[in-house]
């Protein structure tokens, strides 16, 4: 065994699909590194159990030597105890004819008590990711319950549209996703978010960097086809697959962990959800996906100073407008 102390990795939700595509690459070094060691912490329900188990026995034949253990359980104490990265998939999801208030109330139950028991009994320094929708007010709630973890720990996944996002310039240039930089994704994961290609770079076959927008040089492109594709990619894929997007999204949450872990790269930003510090006019609290940047230390920060225009302002206030009102019907069922 190594004399690194492994890493406590709390994946919730961890017998459902995302977590199947998720799991090999964590205890496979993917996110952490390669002389990282493993514990996963594996939560879901009491009903899921059996098929958890049948998880670790694949994780167990998987004969990772990163992997020093694995603890499945559906307690929270368990679950939370002494992590230091928590990954939170599991919520509830929509069935058909269900409100979207109810939804909300059915996750606020769920991580005001994961933020209880974050805040008891994980490490201080736990970053974690909200993966489980609505994400960005999911994130809200939970850090609400865990007020001695500083609030710059906590970030929802706005990675898979900003992936999505590139990929999609990416086509329309004929070049491939690397040579595409600094994407942005403003504000909710939903429909209502943002996707903003005008601060972000193109290496062409000239070998030379380019203003995206520039380079694209279609209006029309970007209003009435990028952006609707990068917002409705879910649905699309729902409707497609009749399950909802799980490779590209374990994808995304190494791409999130990976970043957050080791600092982006000298010349690029991703999108982050992450509690807004008044940056662009942002409620301050919110969690609200910005481009950030992260330092070596693990510190993110809000890149600033893009100019905006007013078209953008627009987009960037609808989808901020939408967070309010989620904040706030989740701050009712709170309070009920
Ligand atoms: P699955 O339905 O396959 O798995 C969810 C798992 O969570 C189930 O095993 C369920 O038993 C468990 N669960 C439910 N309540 C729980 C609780 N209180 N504690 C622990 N576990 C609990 O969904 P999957 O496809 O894996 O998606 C997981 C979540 O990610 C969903 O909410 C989905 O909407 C969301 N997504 C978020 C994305 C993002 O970019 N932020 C993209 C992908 C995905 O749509």
């Amino acid at each position: 065994m190594s004399s690194v102390e492994p890493l406590r990795v709390l994946v919730t939700g961890s017998a459902g699909q995302i977590a199947y595509s998720l799991l090999f690459s964590i205890a496979n070094g993917d996110v952490f590194g390669k002389s990282q060691p493993i514990i996963l912490h594996l939560l879901d329900i009491p009903m899921m159990m059996t098929s958890l188990s049948g998880v670790k026995l694949e994780l167990e034949d998987c004969s990772l030597p990163l992997l020093h253990n694995v603890i499945t359980t559906d307690s929270e104490e368990v679950a939370f105890k002494d992590i230091d990265v928590a990954i939170l998939a599991g919520s509830m999801p929509r069935r058909e004819g269900m409100e979207r208030k109810d939804l909300l109330a059915a996750n606020v139950k769920i991580f005001k008590s994961q933020g209880q028991a974050l805040d008891k009994f994980a490490k201080k320094s736990v970053r974690v990711v909200v993966v489980g929708n609505p994400a960005n007010t999911n994130c809200y709630v939970l850090s609400k319950f865990a007020p001695s973890i500083a609030p710059e720990n906590f970030s929802c996944l706005t990675r898979l549209d900003h992936n999505r996002a590139k990929a999609q310039v990416a086509l329309k240039l004929n070049i491939t996703s690397d040579k595409v930089k600094n994407v942005i994704i403003w504000g909710n994961h939903s429909s209502t978010q943002f996707p903003d290609v005008k601060h972000a770079t193109v290496e062409l076959s000239d070998g030379k960097k380019h203003n995206a927008y520039e380079a694209i040089k279609d209006d029309n492109w970007i209003k009435n086809e990028f952006i609707p594709v990068v917002q409705k990619r879910g649905a699309a894929i729902l409707a497609a697959r009749k399950l909802s997007s799980a490779m590209s999204a374990a994808k995304a949450i190494c791409d999130h962990m990976r970043d957050w872990w080791n600092g982006t790269k000298e010349d690029e930003w991703v999108s982050m959800g992450v509690p807004s510090d008044g940056s662009y006019g942002i409620e301050k609290g919110l969690i609200y996906s910005f481009p950030v940047r992260v330092d070596k230390n693990k510190k993110w920060s809000i890149v600033q100073g893009l100019a905006i225009d007013d078209w953008s302002r627009g987009l960037m206030d609808k989808t901020c407008q939408e967070l309010q009102e989620e904040k706030n019907d989740a701050l009712a069922t709170v309070s009920n």
